[in-house]
């Protein structure tokens, strides 16, 4: 693979933008190399700025779950923009996406929807805090809910990708508001509680957890979280962004059977435009401004060309039955097409895997939270990443990051994958 024209555009974009990228992750630091500028992209590959195809496996790190520049939410789109971008009033359009979104998500009444993940977290969490008057939450380490101060305290994602889980800028007096403990640990959990009472107002959590790789709730996980909130009159927050309108129909709550009290989405409800959104039944939304005290706001939130495209999105999902289940297939054909030919070749290794999202650990022990995560070989990763990225094949450049499967991809395209992988095991 060539990557000259890569490497002079990362040149150009580092002398006016941050570390050359708008999002971290994206700069390879991880990996190491110049990292890919793509100039476009469709159903399941992107073409880089050196004429390169890539199969690829992060979709926009989730978005693209029907492939890329999908029609109908093309269509939609240039459609909305014809008739202006941006109002800053409300639009019949907002209603409608909201509608299609309570009807295919349980438990929630009512939806706000905002630009991004983050902006869904941070409110979900000022929300829970408004609705309980409990001031401190308890988040996990590795899972990561956005950029926003109250979660920077051992973040997962891009913050742990870098090694640094405290972020500078972050306060003393925001940091011992968020308490931390391991994913899938109930126990240590409850004790949290048992050491603050009455004064937790939330636990905040990815329910299948996507920002250590990714890893699935251990049995009893989530239905033990419920049961603490309840005990303890806390909000249990489901952070969907990766999982909404992804693992199921219904997302996380549906495939467990779990209830949250406040969902909050992103990805894949704004058909790759900025959208973000939390959810609620009415007792908890009814809080929120203008109907109650809890300030939230912003000027393009609900903006009509995203809306058009989460909108055309959502309803191709709705109206196609067997997609999650066609998703799950696929990706279930690539977990055992990589894991019997890493194990062909005896490469230590362990494959996470919850319905179209997948990661693969160069480690040794299952990989269940946070610092079983951490104890993966980076060193076999780096050549992994490369190994695949040089034979076409785009998966995250970080091994704390989930892969995200679209259904544009053929067995072809997973067969390819699987040969690919064939070719660099002896050197991992
Ligand atoms: P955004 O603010 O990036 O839209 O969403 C934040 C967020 C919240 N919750 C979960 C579970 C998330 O995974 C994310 C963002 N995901 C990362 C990928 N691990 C986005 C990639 C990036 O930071 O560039």
């Amino acid at each position: 693979m060539r990557y000259q024209r890569s490497s002079q555009l990362f040149k150009a974009a580092s002398a006016v933008i941050p570390g050359g990228v708008n999002s971290p992750v994206r700069a390879f630091k991880a990996v190491g190399g110049t990292p890919v500028f793509v100039t476009k992209a469709k159903g399941a590959y992107l073409y880089d700025a050196d004429g390169n195809r890539l199969i690829d496996y992060i979709n926009s790190w989730g978005p693209m779950i029907l492939g890329h520049a999908y029609p109908p939410v093309i269509e939609a789109v240039i459609e909305k923009a014809q008739l202006g971008t941006s109002f800053g009033m409300p639009t019949e359009i907002e209603t409608k996406i909201a509608e299609l979104a309570v009807s295919m998500v349980p438990n929630i009444d009512q939806i706000r929807f905002v630009n991004s993940g983050t902006e869904a977290c941070m409110s979900a969490v000022r929300l829970a805090r408004g609705f309980t008057g409990k001031e401190k939450i308890i988040k996990f380490a590795g899972c990561y809910h956005g950029h926003s101060d109250s979660f920077l305290i051992q973040a997962g994602s891009g913050a742990v990708t870098f090694g640094s889980p405290n972020s500078p800028g972050v306060t003393e007096g925001t940091a011992k508001d968020t308490l931390l403990a391991p994913y899938n640990d109930l126990v240590a959990v409850a004790e949290i509680f048992e050491a603050n009472p009455s004064q937790i107002a939330s636990i905040i959590v990815e329910p299948v957890a996507g920002n250590m790789g990714c890893i699935p709730p251990q049995s009893g996980f989530l239905e033990g979280l419920r049961a603490l909130c309840d005990a303890h009159q806390a909000i249990l927050i489901f952070d969907e962004v990766m999982t909404g309108f992804r693992l199921a129909r219904g997302g996380v709550q549906e495939l467990y059977g779990v209830n949250a009290d406040i969902v909050c989405f992103g990805k894949v409800i704004g058909g790759g435009l900025p959208v973000g959104a939390f959810a609620a039944r009415h007792e908890i939304m009814a809080h929120l401004a203008p109907l109650g005290p809890v300030y939230q706001a912003g000027t393009l939130s609900g903006n009509p060309l995203a809306m058009a495209a989460g909108y055309a999105m959502l309803q191709a999902l709705e109206s196609d039955a067997e997609v999650f289940e066609r998703l799950a297939q696929k990706t279930a054909y690539l977990h055992e097409g990589i894991s019997k030919t890493l194990k062909a070749h005896q490469v230590l290794h362990t494959i996470n895997r919850v319905g179209s999202m997948i990661s693969v650990h160069f480690s040794e022990s299952p990989v269940v939270d946070f610092e079983t995560a951490a104890e993966g070989n980076n060193e076999r990763f780096k050549t992994f990443f490369h190994g695949l990225l040089n034979a076409g094949i785009y998966i995250a450049p970080s091994a704390f990051e989930t892969w995200f499967i679209t259904d544009a991809l053929t067995y072809e395209d997973l067969d390819e994958t699987i040969a690919a992988v064939a070719k660099i095991a002896p050197s991992l």
